[in-house]
C-alpha cells in the first residue's frame, strides 16, 4: 500500500474549494490516514520545496505556499501517488484536463490550488515533514472490498 502527501494549497482555502478537493479523492477510494489545517512556516515550505531552490519560481512559490494556512493530507491505496497525480492534474492548470482538479479549478500555474507528491521516496519525505508518525490513523474501512479486488 502506496501513501502520498497532498496539499490543499492557500489559493484551495480561500476560493473555500477544500471540501471539494478532498470529496475528489475521498470518492476515487483513496483512503484518508492523516488531516492537518494548518499556516505553514517559511522554513518549512523551504524544506518541502527544497528539490526547486535553484529554480527561477522558488521565491514566488515559498510565498505562495505560506501566503495562507494548508490542508495537509495523508491518502493511501494502491498506486496511491500516480492516482493522486492524476486526480490532481497537470502542474499547469491551462494544459490539465478537464474532469482535474486543476483543470477544473484553475487558470496559472503559480495558482495550481493542489500539491501531490511525485514518487516514493518524496512521499516518504514529505508525509514525515507534516506528520509524526502518531498522527496517522490505521483504520479499517468497511468499502474496501468494493474498492479493491
Ligand atoms: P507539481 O506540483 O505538479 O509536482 P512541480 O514541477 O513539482 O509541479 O512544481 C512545484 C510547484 O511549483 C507547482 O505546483 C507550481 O505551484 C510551481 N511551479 C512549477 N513550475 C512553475 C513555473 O514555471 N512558474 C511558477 N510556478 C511554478
Ligand atoms: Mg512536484
Amino acid at each position: 500500500m502506496e501513501r502520498t502527501l497532498i496539499l490543499v494549497k492557500p489559493d484551495g482555502v480561500q476560493r473555500g474549494l477544500i471540501g471539494e478537493i478532498i470529496a475528489r479523492f475521498e470518492r476515487r477510494g483513496l483512503k484518508l490516514v492523516g488531516m492537518k489545517f494548518i499556516q505553514m512556516s517559511k522554513a518549512l515550505a523551504e524544506e518541502h520545496y527544497a528539490v526547486h531552490k535553484e529554480r527561477p519560481f522558488y521565491n514566488s512559490l515559498v510565498e505562495y505556499i505560506t501566503s495562507g494556512p494548508v490542508v495537509a493530507m495523508v491518502w493511501e491505496g494502491k498506486d496511491a501517488i500516480a492516482a493522486a497525480r492524476a486526480t490532481m492534474g497537470a502542474t499547469n492548470p491551462v494544459t490539465a484536463a478537464p474532469g482535474t482538479i486543476r483543470g477544473d479549478f484553475g487558470m496559472e500555474i503559480g495558482r495550481n490550488l493542489v500539491h501531490g507528491s511525485d514518487s516514493p521516496e518524496n512521499a516518504a519525505k514529505e508525509v514525515n515533514l507534516f506528520f509524526n508518525e502518531d498522527e496517522l490513523v490505521d483504520w479499517n474501512r468497511v468499502t474496501d472490498a468494493w474498492i479493491r479486488e
